[in-house]
């Protein structure tokens, strides 16, 4: 059976909306288009504004992240662009397919849904290339080829793929942001089209590796995913620049800023001047989980030094800082382990993932409490020069 759905032009039919989120957004500062860059060794305060106002409720922390995800495009990720012009979607067997037009150009992708049995609507886990985490009996897994969105073949595959075809080869984003835009519509594509027996509110995100800083992007800028399980991403994704900067300094074979601009397309050109001075950055990675905030959000380590498991372990404590301060600590959790080759799922993490998967996309009670699992010794307060307030 095919189905065909076209979404209305969002500046014509954009509706009122819940009165108070109307307010709410109303009463956001205006976001700047300059970002402090300051020489500033500790990890950036997530509970003050750039123009060093206090953040002390969860309505202001609210518009901080609008800020901090605007730095974050401006320094590091390139433009998110919004929701284009028209959104349509075909879904013919196991295969979605998603067209988006914007400026006169359109561009298609498919993604291949394998769906439990039974009767939907199903929660689901969008998985970048292939899942490398057990997906359970229950959910349905979204088969998202994150490359042909936004090519990652080296320094030379900057601006190819479809994204790039839509807006352009020269437009600002890397890879991680081209992809994330793809998650944003595989979400249009599922809230339209009810016949894929999707529920839009319940779908995750995972990638192992260069694709696990992929799926963090993604959950960071697609406010309506419910539930972030990046994999093993290492720097780029979990660790923060300067913690891993100091690690290096220390001696560990770590990857930095200085080598990741080198080595891909993950991130925006616009990365490019930050890469020997992450310390003036306006924002790290801590504040990546912090976008997440409130919404689910596993991540997942291994302890290889490449990925940096001393910078992740630091920065994902200091993510829980956050989380914590807005009430929600056990929406977030991190879980390390070593002695597992990359990207093949160690039985001993399964517990916290079962209880994440549990409790964000299938709806049951589950305990994500104090799930803070890493090597030892690796303690955020030296990067650390602010209080968390317990946001009202
Ligand atoms: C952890 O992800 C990357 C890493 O950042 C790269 O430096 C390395 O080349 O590849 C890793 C990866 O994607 O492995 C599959």
């Amino acid at each position: 059976m095919k189905y065909s759905i076209v979404l209305p032009l969002l500046a014509t039919t954009v509706h009122a909306g819940p009165v108070v989120e109307r307010r709410q957004a109303a009463a956001c500062p205006a976001i700047p288009s300059t970002f402090p860059s300051t020489t500033n060794a500790k990890l950036p305060d997530p509970f003050k504004f750039f123009d060093g106002t206090a953040v002390t409720t969860k309505a202001q922390f609210d518009c901080k992240n609008k800020e901090v995800s605007a730095a974050l495009q401006a320094q590091e990720l390139g433009d998110f662009p919004k929701k284009p012009s028209s959104v349509t979607a075909t879904f013919s067997g196991s295969s979605l397919s998603i067209t988006s037009t914007e400026g006169g150009k359109s561009v298609s992708f498919s993604v291949s849904i394998k769906k439990p049995g039974g009767t939907g609507p199903f929660p689901a886990i969008i998985a970048y290339g292939a899942a490398s985490i057990p997906v359970p009996a229950g959910v349905a897994t979204i088969t998202f080829n994150n490359d042909e969105i936004g090519a990652q073949q080296g320094g030379n595959s900057r601006g190819k793929g479809k994204f790039f075809d839509l807006y352009g080869s020269s437009h600002s984003a890397g890879a991680t942001t081209a992809w994330a835009w793809g998650v944003d519509r595989i979400i249009d594509a599922l809230e339209a089209t009810s016949s894929v027996g999707i529920d839009p509110k319940r779908v995750g995100v995972t990638g192992c590796s260069r694709n696990g800083k992929g799926a963090f992007v993604a959950a960071a800028l697609v406010n309506r995913i419910a539930l972030g399980l990046p994999q093993e991403s290492g720097s780029g994704g979990a660790a923060c620049w300067r913690i891993s900067d100091s690690e290096k300094a220390k001696g560990k074979n770590i990857q930095t800023s200085s080598q990741i601009v080198g080595e891909n397309v993950w991130f925006s050109t616009r990365f490019n001047s930050f890469s020997t001075k992450s310390s003036t950055l306006a924002t790290d990675h801590h504040q990546l989980a912090g976008l997440v905030v409130p919404r689910g959000l596993l991540v997942i380590e291994n302890e290889i030094d490449w990925l940096g498991p001393g910078s992740t372990t630091a920065c994902m404590k200091a993510g829980r800082l956050i989380y914590k301060a807005y009430g929600v600590p056990d929406n977030m959790g991190f879980t390390g382990s070593g002695n597992h080759n990359h990207c093949s799922f160690p039985s001993n993490q399964q517990t916290e993932l079962t209880a994440f998967i549990n409790k964000f996309l299938l709806n049951q009670d589950a305990n994500t409490s104090g799930v803070e699992k890493g090597p030892g010794g690796t303690d955020p307060t030296q990067y650390i020069d602010w209080t968390a307030p317990t946001l009202t």
